[in-house]
């Protein structure tokens, strides 16, 4: 029985740990850089983040490390092309794989761990993914921390004319307490970055404009003078299309 269950832990693959490093070499080929130990060293800084400790204190900074080596294995930032968003999950993908631009999904790091959930437990080596605290259940959970220390990564790395794809459809396109107002706003970094348009996308026939959203108004002030703001509005139909001037 004993040796069943050792040789169940070997040969039952860590399903998260699969999962991951299945996703980190099918980037890693698709962009030409292949390394079976990169993704080896990308799981075990990953795994160091969460591992061993109280779902619930798991704070941003647990995960420096991972975003450290991910760094030294992966691409550049793509200056011009880099798009935020915020409530516009289905959206933004779509049309930014389809017009070139990309996501902090498109990005290792984001690619990585995009629509997956996991913790640890303390007292524990094992890496779980189901009875894991959800996103406002406690604010140091290790999904929330991670998206918090990744977006404000990518943020300050964002270059030259930057975008946002917000909901025009919501009450609060921009809203303080998302991720998007948060944490990447404060963290973009007007030396490298010059200007953010807002893509604001809105129902068929709705009259929503950009001038007419309380919201976006925070969003400018939230800018301040160093970085140009541009919004414009894109009705629905036209994300088919990649014109949007
Ligand atoms: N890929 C992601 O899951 C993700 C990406 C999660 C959080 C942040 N990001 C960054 S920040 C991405 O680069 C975007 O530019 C920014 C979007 O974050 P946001 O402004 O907070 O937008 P959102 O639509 O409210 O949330 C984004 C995602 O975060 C959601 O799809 C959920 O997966 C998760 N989330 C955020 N708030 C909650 C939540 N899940 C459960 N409850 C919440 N209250």
């Amino acid at each position: 029985v004993i040796l069943a269950v050792i040789l169940g832990l070997i040969l039952w693959p860590d399903s998260l740990q699969e999962k991951i490093k299945k996703r980190c070499e099918t980037y890693l080929e698709k962009h030409g850089l292949p390394s079976q130990n990169d993704c080896e060293k990308i799981w075990d800084s990953f795994r160091q983040a969460f591992v061993e400790k109280d779902p619930c204190e798991v704070p941003p900074d647990a995960y420096d490390s991972l975003i450290h080596t991910v760094s030294q294995v992966s691409q550049e930032p793509t200056c011009n092309r880099m798009m935020f968003w915020s409530k516009t999950k289905e959206k933004v993908h779509e049309f930014a794989k389809k017009c070139s631009y990309v996501t902090l999904e498109d990005f290792l790091l984001g690619f990585l761990l995009d629509n997956l959930t996991w913790c640890g437990k303390s007292g524990s080596q094992e890496t779980f993914t189901t009875g894991c605290p959800s996103w406002s259940d406690c604010v140091n959970n290790p999904v929330r921390s991670f998206w918090i220390q990744a977006s404000a990564a990518f943020a300050a790395s964002a270059c030259g004319d930057a975008f946002v794809m917000l909901d025009g459809a919501i009450d609060m396109p921009y809203n303080p307490d998302s991720t998007f107002a948060s944490v990447e706003v404060k963290h973009f970094n007007s030396s490298i970055m010059k200007s953010l348009t807002v893509l604001l996308v809105t129902k068929e026939g709705d009259t929503k404009t950009c001038e007419s959203d309380e919201s976006l108004k925070h969003l400018q002030t939230d800018l301040g003078s160093n970085l140009k703001y541009q919004c414009k509005v894109v009705p629905q139909s036209q994300l088919q299309t990649c014109i949007v001037d």
